[in-house]
């Protein structure tokens, strides 16, 4: 079969990890690279050897040997980008948030599917085998009714007012960060293992530095820490650093989730722990080929990956045998395998999440600033998502 030629918009830390993700995907050749800092560019695409280096990412999209992007810029770019890509007829694979607006995300799911093309929203997190093995569990009924769904995305990287990145700047990230960013991983996870629905929501957020020391130059997502304290702006700040957020899933299941990047210590910890009538799940993103499962009449256990173990349906997720540790990036590697064979099987169901699922995120967030600003409980509108 012939390879399918894609590229990648974005030369941040994102660009960087989808573009080796990327290289790990069965007949796919990374063909092009596009992005505003042209030495940026130019590093990464020299190290992978991609032939086309351009600073407009409209090079790629007139080029018909092109056939998908992955966009991996600034939040606020997404739109533009994923419009101009789905027009030009290539598969799209664009980072969360989709957009920073519904409107925007609406727009964007309604052209996916008046052009035909493949589409997906970067929800990667779902695909570490041990996620994959909640969800399984939750099918099979061993978890019983679910009563509680609760748990945390805390990160330490933008604790000091001396912290930056673009996430911070509205204009840049869109309206909400904390949540928009980290937070939409979680409800994501949440929502896909359980295969319940969050109803309805009541936020509170909280921006504990209301300026920031912006550098003079671009800054590297979680490189900030290597920067002194010399060559700052004083900025003012309009997007979270915190979240609350108390939720219902439908009549009777409760949840709870907080959402932070001011939490010394925590790297990235996405927590979520699942409580049912037969049986309990936890799960920690900083350790995760384990599972723990909680048990009211016998020992709790500590199950650690091991693909011959897992759930029949969660084995595909897990390439490695026992003992061989499954990562941040191998999530990536198994969302892009199953967007890319989509691809060359034309009628299959997308196994990923698509942009109707960043619309729902964008709908949940609209609903937490909603909630935050109003101080009231808000509906979170139904509608039917790819899950
Ligand atoms: C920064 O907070 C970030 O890189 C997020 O943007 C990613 O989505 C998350 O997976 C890790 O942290």
């Amino acid at each position: 079969m012939k390879p399918i030629r894609t590229a990648i918009f974005g030369t941040g830390f994102m660009g960087r990890v989808h573009l080796e993700a990327v290289r790990r995907v069965e007949s796919v050749d990374a063909a092009a690279i596009a992005g505003r800092n042209a030495e940026a560019t130019r590093r990464l695409g020299a190290g992978f050897a991609v032939p086309l280096l351009t600073n407009d990412y409209r090079d790629v999209l007139r080029d018909p040997t092109i056939d998908a992007v992955h966009i991996c810029t600034p939040n606020a770019q997404h739109f533009s980008m994923s419009k101009d890509a789905l027009l030009a007829g290539k598969h799209v694979i664009c980072e969360k948030p989709l957009t920073t607006t519904v409107a925007e995300a609406e727009e964007l799911t309604s052209i996916a599917a008046r052009q035909g093309v493949r589409n997906c929203v970067c929800h990667n997190l779902r695909y570490y085998p041990m996620v994959q093995q909640m969800r399984r569990l939750r099918e099979a009924g061993d978890l019983g009714e679910i009563l509680v769904v609760q748990g945390t995305y805390s990160q330490d990287w933008l604790l000091y007012d001396t912290d930056w990145n673009w996430r911070v700047d509205s204009t840049a990230g869109g309206p909400s960060r904390c949540m928009a960013d980290i937070g939409s991983h979680w409800f994501d996870m949440a929502e896909h293992i359980t295969g319940l629905r969050m109803t309805t929501l009541c936020a509170d957020l909280q921006t504990f530095h209301a300026t920031r020391k912006q550098p003079k130059h671009s800054v590297e997502t979680f490189a900030n820490k290597l920067l002194g304290p010399e060559d700052y702006i004083e900025t003012p700040v309009d997007t979270e650093d915190f979240g609350a957020v108390v939720f219902r899933m439908g009549a009777r299941t409760r949840g709870c989730v907080t959402a932070s990047q001011v939490s010394a210590g925590r790297k990235n910890r996405l927590s979520i722990e699942i409580y049912g009538t037969r049986s309990s799940v936890a799960w920690d993103q900083q350790r995760p080929d384990e599972l723990w499962a909680g048990h009211r009449d016998d020992g709790n256990q500590v199950f650690v990956k091991d693909p011959s173990l897992l759930k029949p349906a969660a084995r595909s997720y897990a390439d490695l045998p026992g003992g061989h540790s499954e990562g941040y990036d191998d999530t990536f590697k198994q969302v892009f395998r199953r967007f890319y064979a989509s691809i060359g099987t034309p009628g299959a169901a997308p196994e990923y999440p698509q942009f109707v699922d960043g619309l729902r995120q964008l709908k949940i967030l609209n609903a937490v600033l909603q909630s935050h600003r109003t101080h009231a409980w808000v509906d979170v509108p139904a509608f039917e998502t790819s899950k």
